[in-house]
């Protein structure tokens, strides 16, 4: 036998195999997810159907996110679309993605103006007593059959008026005066006092006189003994919206010590009036420099969380779809938009990395 032959071989086999196992191990640090990155939780909402039937789209669900809020499947109108009709079905398939997924499940949401169904709305003008019995036995039945499930409720939803400080005159509110947002969270609370409960609302990161007002409301409802644990920015950004004037916002939040939820993250170019079909086509088209751009405005956003917000009330980020093809962005305003962190063939953009990038960096 020729033994330089031999050793020269196994020579050449050790460094092959060692190259390709360092290529594997940098494979797999490329593969992991958003959320192996995070020491709070990263979530995305995303429409279950549009889940269920994507595999590229259910693999980037599940590597990068740990938590999971349904866009539109658990609010009232597709709970409840007709008198003393419940469906829960699609609820019950989200539990089970959630559990055999690991990922929290984010309930969005108990009480919002948007998702009243018709049906509700027409009982409640002929009856307005009949309003609050029924939307406390929807709360109770709807917590309570997913007690220990769901990890935490949007209980109320867009409270205010879009801009200003204003209570937003909501059916709800017509019927049952301001007192049915502590009632909503007290029912909640009731069927499941584990639960985290949000009050979540639009344009408070920029809108002080839309912040000061939530704020007041927080602080009366705990004056009250209201069981409120947690407050969600829903934070539908654009470019120019000031990181400052965000900062600020945060820093103000986590004073009322509750749970600080970024709950709807994205981020958009172009302008819009918060109405339907009010977008303003300021960008047509996408170029790297605007790409590198939103990657840095990420960045800032997960920075700004991990410094201002202490741990303890990190409830995390979740994002508002995560893919530019399935964001509700361009359908709503009716514009073309890039908003979220991959593209639309669900390719990472530079935003996802920019994200990345903020999560992984010492504060
Ligand atoms: O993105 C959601 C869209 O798929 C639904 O059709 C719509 C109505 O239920 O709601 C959208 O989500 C909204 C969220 O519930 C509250 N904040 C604003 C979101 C975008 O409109």
């Amino acid at each position: 036998m020729n033994y330089s032959k031999y050793f020269n071989s196994i020579f050449i086999i050790t460094i092959v195999s060692l190259l390709l196992s360092c290529n594997g191990s940098d494979k797999k640090e490329k593969l992991k997810g958003l959320k192996e990155h995070a020491d709070f939780p990263i979530g995305t909402a995303i429409k279950i159907k549009t889940l269920s039937k994507d595999e590229k789209l259910q693999k980037l669900q599940i590597s990068n996110f740990n938590s999971i809020t349904s866009a539109s499947d658990m609010k009232m109108n597709n709970i409840t679309p007709k008198e003393g009709v419940y469906s829960w079905g699609i609820i019950d398939s989200i539990v089970g993605y959630a559990h055999k997924n690991n990922q929290r499940l984010f309930g969005h949401n108990l009480i919002w103006h948007s998702s009243t169904p018709n049906w509700v709305k027409e009982k409640a003008a002929k009856d307005s007593l009949w309003l609050g019995t029924f939307m406390k036995e929807y709360i109770t039945k709807y917590v309570t059959r997913y007690k220990g499930k769901v990890a935490a409720w949007d209980v109320v939803n867009e409270g205010l008026e879009s801009h200003g400080g204003n209570v937003r005159k909501t059916m709800w509110y017509n019927a049952l005066g301001k007192d049915y947002i502590a009632k909503a969270f007290q029912y909640a609370h009731e069927a499941d006092p584990e639960a985290i409960l949000f009050y979540n609302d639009f344009n408070i990161e920029r809108d002080t006189l839309k912040l000061n007002s939530t704020l007041k409301m927080i602080k009366e409802l705990q004056a009250k003994g209201v069981p409120i644990s947690g407050l969600g920015f829903q934070m539908h950004i654009r470019m120019d919206t000031p990181n400052e004037v965000i900062a600020n916002s945060l820093k103000k939040a986590v004073k009322t010590g509750l749970q600080i939820h970024i709950s709807e993250l994205d981020i958009i170019f172009n302008k819009h009036d918060d109405t339907r079909r009010g977008g303003i086509q300021v960008y047509e088209k996408l170029t790297d420099e605007m790409k590198q751009e939103q990657a840095k405005k990420y960045k800032s956003i997960v920075k700004m969380y991990k410094t201002i917000v202490p741990k303890e009330q990190q409830y995390g980020i979740t994002f508002w779809d995560f893919t530019d093809r399935d964001t509700w962005i361009k359908g709503f305003f009716n514009i073309n938009d890039w908003p979220t962190i991959f593209d639309e063939q669900l390719e990472p953009k530079p935003a996802y990395f920019g994200f990345l990038e903020g999560l992984k960096e010492k504060n």
